[in-house]
């Protein structure tokens, strides 16, 4: 590259376009070894930025004779469109290459075996298919139902009446038709009875929906198994032994339990199945709310009106029903001390079933 822009003595026209030709060449040479576009940019500034090389000879054009500028002006056209010229062609190259290099770097195998983790059940399902074999294992069909239930399936058909306190008991979801997520699986019930004649033994697995403030026990989307068992005098020892068998092939191992009086307006008599919670041992721990107890298993008989509303004549037919807390047995199961965790889509907790 010209150090000095202009020799020693008089300029002269020729002296100019020599100069013009030199700088070009010079010029054309070092932006053909320019190595990166970076380097190309430099170049540029120093040769046609304002104060550039080419751009100062070309303004001693001024200081020339009239008569010696047309030729030294053609020169001055020549050199500048060799310089642009090769810097397009140079900067052309080395954005091809720079975009070789990336595409290499980012080469996509599309053969390239998959090393994708092995998915798994989610702990729920898992507990949700063992209490189906157990419940199958003792004469129970599976049944199903929606989750978006009318207000009639999920509590009038329950024996609740429209005033009735005891809506309050499970906050509700409602639809904007008026319809409602279904707050526990018991509408289930109410299903099974249309379609099922007795005697029949049914439980029904699913998702529920509270509006209800979360805690280390408590979700807003939890799930039940619903159950119910239609035949001539049921009576509550029977529901006993069947939540006892079920308790002890789920836990495989000696567990507290404790039977008290509940209230729900299907199930008359109506009891609260607890589990000392297995998190602290019955000590008292945030799980079970210092009580050392956990609500699992609520179940009772079923109401006159509840067989009524299903077209069974109690007269002659009766029952039991229970609503068990799926996501509670699993925490009880494994000892998961909060709910939450089932939700978090979290999949270090998940890897460990
Ligand atoms: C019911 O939902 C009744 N339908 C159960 C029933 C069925 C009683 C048939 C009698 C006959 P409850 O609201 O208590 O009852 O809920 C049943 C179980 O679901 C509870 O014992 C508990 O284990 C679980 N559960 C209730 N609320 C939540 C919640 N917010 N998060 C997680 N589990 C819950």
């Amino acid at each position: 590259m010209v150090d000095r822009l202009l020799p020693d003595g008089a300029l002269t026209g020729m002296s100019l376009a020599a100069q013009l030709e030199s700088l070009a060449q010079e010029a054309q040479r070092a932006l053909e070894q320019a190595s990166s576009l970076a380097a190309l940019e430099e170049l540029q500034h120093r040769l046609l930025g304002k104060k550039g090389e080419l751009s100062e000879l070309q303004k001693s054009l001024r200081d020339l004779p009239a008569e010696e500028r047309p030729a030294a002006g053609q020169a001055a056209h020549r050199a500048r469109q060799l310089v642009e010229e090769t810097l397009h062609l140079r900067r052309e190259s080395l954005k091809a290459a720079e975009l070789r290099s990336r595409l290499a770097a980012e080469r996509y195998d599309a053969l390239r075996p998959l090393s994708a983790p092995i998915g798994r059940l989610h702990p729920i399902t898992r507990m949700q298919m063992e209490v189906e074999d157990i419940f199958s294992s003792m004469g129970f069909e599976i049944v199903d139902g929606p989750e978006v239930e009318t207000d009639e399936n999920n509590f009038g058909k329950l024996n609740f009446s429209a005033d009735h306190p005891a809506r309050d008991m499970q906050d509700t979801i409602w639809t904007s038709d008026g319809n409602l997520l279904r707050t526990h699986t018991s509408p289930i019930q109410v299903r099974a009875m249309q379609v099922m004649q007795p005697p029949f033994r049914m439980i029904a697995p699913g998702r529920v929906y509270r509006y209800e403030e979360i805690d280390a026990s408590h979700e807003n989307t939890f799930h039940q198994v619903e159950g119910m068992l239609v035949d001539r005098e049921v009576s509550a020892a029977n529901l006993i032994f069947i939540m006892k068998t079920f308790l002890s092939q789920v836990f495989e191992r000696d567990v507290t339990v404790r039977l008290r009086p509940g209230y729900f307006p299907f199930v008359e008599p109506a009891f609260e199945l607890d589990i000392q919670c297995l998190i602290c041992g019955g000590k008292g721990c945030r799980t079970c709310k210092q009580s050392g107890w956990i609500e699992l298993l609520p179940c009772g008989l079923v109401h006159p009106n509840v067989l009524r509303s299903g077209g069974i004549d109690p007269a002659k037919w009766s029952g039991f029903a229970f609503g068990l807390g799926l996501d509670r047995l699993v925490m009880m199961r494994y000892g998961i001390e909060d709910i939450r965790h089932f939700l978090s889509g979290n999949l270090r907790f998940l890897e460990q079933f």
